[in-house]
């Protein structure tokens, strides 16, 4: 029995762009939910993973599968249906998984012989005897895994290509921030793997350098916490020599102990949502834990850097409160913040979440003809209608943020800082001048996407 396993590129944001930069083969990250699909798949199963974001392999060419698995987040929704209408014709059945087939069920049941809700540990062998016994189901529905149910990936099966290995230590996210879609998707408990199948799984990964995918790698609680900090004693004991990185809400500086030991177990840097410069953004998001009282955001980065990790800091874009002007005020907090990296999105309505309900209900959607706007909720596309920014406007705001934080002179004068801290200075610049390179491209992808949009609304 020959399966495929295949996750879709969006030609928007895939790896077509490294003929144009370089830096970005650190930009393409392993699709890890179908080494894991992989992972819980029997022997007598030949599996194939293919990822289109390293180039769209030749499917003609190739020997015809008994079954087809394709996973998709929402913004490669339309290139997985011209995937799976291929294998279709050809007679292949095709199954759909993953975050987008869980909240728009209804849109894929249309184009997909099966799907499978949620977490797929629980239900992934039941339907591979379906296939075999040609009763395949319309619907599945895996639920929330128990993580000592979560097979070690399969690494082996995406060896080379890539910059980064993938490991996933926890699931789930109990602070449900209105944009995420991670507490409605992951379930609000968090779970944490056992600490020997995290190790064991990172000793089969090749890459000297890995991405922890997890959403909140500490999570909230003293024994989450306790947790994280047996598993990097444990990481650090068995002398894994990787450098990893990861992402963490901004609690992960408030313990020495806790930073000391992810740093010995390898940690170089954390992504770490601050969303917005002020509380009331915080608020109308619902991040309630960058509100706690007291919170110095620039002592925390502070005392994460001071263990040699380095700090990307997320913010978001086009919140109801968010005014022109906007794009130099998220510039310079993340400058205050001190933060190594910055990433701003657009804030952006994705399919299941507290805020797509919210801007649905006020009929807010700009780009809504689906399936085939999904392609711009990438949330580097202004798609929802914004209270007080237009859509040059808001395009503007981001120009402006970019263009500040990523000046020429700031970038050198941060690399300089790194120089003189001893703090991994080379990754810093490299990840500043990778960013900056990109500022152009983003410009063109604007242009592109406003006649879209203006086309759209004519
Ligand atoms: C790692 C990651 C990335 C990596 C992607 C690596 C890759 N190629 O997969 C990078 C950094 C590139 C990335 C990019 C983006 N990401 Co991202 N990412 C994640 C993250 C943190 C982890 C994903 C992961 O590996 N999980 C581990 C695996 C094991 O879990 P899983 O994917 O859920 O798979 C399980 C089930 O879903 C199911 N399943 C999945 N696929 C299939 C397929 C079949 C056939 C079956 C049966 C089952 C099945 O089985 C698996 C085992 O249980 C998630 C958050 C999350 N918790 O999922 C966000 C997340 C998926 N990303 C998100 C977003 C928005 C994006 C971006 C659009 C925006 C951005 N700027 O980040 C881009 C889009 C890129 C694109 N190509 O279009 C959203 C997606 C929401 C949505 N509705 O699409 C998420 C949920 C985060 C969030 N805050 O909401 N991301
Ligand atoms: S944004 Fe981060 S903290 Fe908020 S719900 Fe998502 S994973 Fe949790």
């Amino acid at each position: 029995m020959r399966l495929y396993l295949i996750n879709p590129s969006n030609p928007l944001v895939s790896i077509v762009n490294v003929k144009e930069s370089r830096w970005n083969r650190y930009r393409v990250w392993k699709p890890l939910s179908l080494m894991v699909l992989a992972g819980l798949t029997p022997p007598e199963w030949e599996i194939s993973i293919m990822d289109e974001n390293l180039g769209v392999p030749d499917y003609l060419a190739m020997p015809r599968p008994d079954l087809v698995g394709i996973t998709a987040f929402t913004s490669q929704a339309n290139r997985a249906y011209e995937v799976a209408a291929y294998f279709r014709r050809l007679g292949v059945p095709v199954v759909m998984g993953g975050i987008h087939a869980t909240m728009c069920i209804d849109e894929v049941t249309e184009r997909a012989d099966s799907v499978v809700t949620r977490e797929a540990e629980g239900i992934w062998p039941q339907l591979l005897q379906d296939v075999r016994h040609g009763c395949l189901k319309r619907v599945y529905d895996g639920g929330l895994a128990e993580m000592n149910n979560v097979p070690m990936a399969r690494h082996d099966l995406l060896a080379s290509g890539y910059a980064f290995g993938a490991i996933q230590t926890t699931r789930g996210c109990p602070l449900n921030c209105s944009f995420c879609s991670v507490t409605a998707f992951n379930g609000a408990r968090y779970r944490q793997r056992p600490i020997p199948d995290v190790v064991r799984e990172f000793q089969s990964i090749r890459e000297k350098r890995v991405l922890v995918v997890d959403d909140n790698l500490i999570g909230t609680r003293p024994e989450h916490i306790a947790h994280a900090k047996d598993l990097f004693r444990a990481m650090a004991q068995a002398n894994l020599r990787k450098e990893w990185v990861s992402q963490a809400t901004i609690n992960f500086a408030d313990d020495e102990e806790l930073l000391a030991l992810a740093a010995k177990a390898g940690c170089r840097g954390v992504f770490v949502g601050f969303e917005s410069p002020s509380p009331e953004g915080l608020r109308e998001i619902g991040k309630k834990l960058n509100l706690v009282k007291g919170r110095d955001f620039r002592a925390s980065v502070r005392r994460i850097q001071r263990h040699n990790i380095l700090v990307v800091g997320s913010f978001i874009i086009g919140l109801d409160i968010d005014e022109r002007g906007v794009g130099k005020h998220v510039a310079e907090a993340a400058r205050q913040y001190g933060v190594d990296n910055l990433n701003v999105l657009f804030l952006t309505p994705l399919p299941g979440t507290r805020l797509w309900d919210k801007m649905k209900s006020e009929d807010r959607l700009a780009l809504d003809a689906f399936p085939e706007d999904w392609k711009y909720y990438t949330l580097t596309f202004p798609v929802a209608q914004y209270k007080h920014l237009s859509l040059d406007g808001i395009i503007e705001e981001m120009i402006s943020c970019d263009q500040d934080f990523y000046s020429m002179p700031r970038i050198l004068r941060r690399a300089l800082g790194n120089v003189w801290h001893r703090r991994q200075p080379l990754i810093s610049l490299v990840g500043n001048l990778s960013y900056r390179s990109n500022l152009r491209l983003n410009a063109k992808a604007y242009a592109n996407f406003k006649s879209y949009s203006d086309n759209r609304h004519h």
